[in-house]
């Protein structure tokens, strides 16, 4: 049985939790993974109040378990997404894409537990010191907007930065990857591209076989040069960012190529032209299967990895 601090600050079974992935974590999977014993999350991204609302009282019809919100800094509508979180007395969010310092003393008064994802040990410790309940230490291996440092490097240092606990993301997928991110000092992970792969995920199916389809090597960062860096799966979208960058063009143009193409590989099911968000560990999955079975099968794995590492204390050999 894997238990850590996390599970008791969130009051789930496994320290698992789902990525907040904008159009992707909709209230079906969150419902999933919140049954399944992990921390299941509403992705807000670009979203006004009025959709998340729904999405919220949607979660709440399909699971008694503890949910959370994903607010996505960068959005226009966080002052809402805020006001809509407090309101609805959500019981834990996770922030991404920025700082959401200015907003933890409020959601702190209202008894809401705060997550955020940070790329540097600096973020990390301000986070600590002004009140957050964990972080999320995600690495660039991760999909979507991205930091710099990769997980191996980064959760360590994290986790010797801070006392409150640490959540390893980017780059897992499986019970070596949870295992791993124990030994280097994480609580808990957070998983993305996997639960996209999942029979609950809404997204289109095109979306999910892009994934499956990937291969090692089949992710690529888009946007570098605008400051904000975007791991996607490799497609024609990637070409014309590509084409776009090295001709000099300007930040603008950049990010209007980008407008909308999430949208379009999510619900229109267009991985050629579309933004089909996904991590470099695309390449370790094969299939599609039901929330509670990934959850399992890395659970079963984390065991068989502990007798395994156990027999080669006792002198025994590993297969
Ligand atoms: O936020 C994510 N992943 C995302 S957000 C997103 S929507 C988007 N689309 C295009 C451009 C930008 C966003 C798609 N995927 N993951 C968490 C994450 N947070 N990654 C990196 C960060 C981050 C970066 C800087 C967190 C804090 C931060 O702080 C900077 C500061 O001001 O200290």
């Amino acid at each position: 049985m894997i238990k850590t601090r996390l599970c008791d600050l969130l009051n789930i079974q496994y320290p698992i939790i789902q990525g907040g992935m904008a159009w992707v974590a909709t209230a079906e999977l969150a419902a999933a993974v919140s049954n399944a014993g992990g921390l299941g999350i509403i992705g807000a991204g670009n979203a006004p109040a009025d959709v998340i609302r729904k999405e919220i009282n949607k979660v709440r019809s399909l699971t008694d378990k503890p949910y959370g919100v994903n607010i996505m800094l960068l959005s226009p509508f966080v002052e809402e997404i805020m006001d809509l979180v407090y309101e609805e007395k959500v019981p834990v969010i996770t922030t991404g894409a920025g700082n959401p310092g200015k907003y933890i003393p409020k959601l702190k008064e209202q008894g809401i537990k705060v997550i955020p994802v940070v790329p540097s040990v600096a973020l990390a410790k301000k986070m600590e010191q002004i009140g957050a309940d964990a972080v999320i230490a995600e690495g660039t291996e991760a999909g979507g907007h991205i930091g710099e440092l990769t997980t191996m490097v980064l959760v360590p240092q994290v986790s010797d930065a801070v006392k409150i606990p640490v959540i390893a993301a980017g780059g897992i997928a499986d019970g070596r990857g949870l295992m791993s991110a124990l030994s280097l000092g994480a609580q808990g992970v957070q998983l993305g591209t996997i639960f996209v792969c999942s029979e609950e995920c809404t997204v289109h199916e095109n979306y999910k076989r892009a994934i499956v389809k990937a291969g090692d090597r089949g992710t690529v960062v888009t946007g570098r040069s605008t400051g904000h860096p975007v791991r996607i799966i490799k497609n024609k979208l990637y070409k014309e960012f590509d084409k776009l960058e090295k001709s000099g063009a300007s930040v603008e143009e950049i990010e209007k190529l980008g407008t909308g193409r999430l949208r379009m590989a999510c619900v229109d099911g267009d991985v050629d032209m579309g933004s089909v968000m996904a991590g470099q560990i695309s390449g370790l999955i094969k299939d599609i299967k039901p929330v509670k079975e990934i959850i399992n099968t890395i659970i079963a794995e984390c065991d068989s990895i502990i007798d395994g590492l156990n027999n080669i204390v006792r002198g025994e050999k590993l297969d």
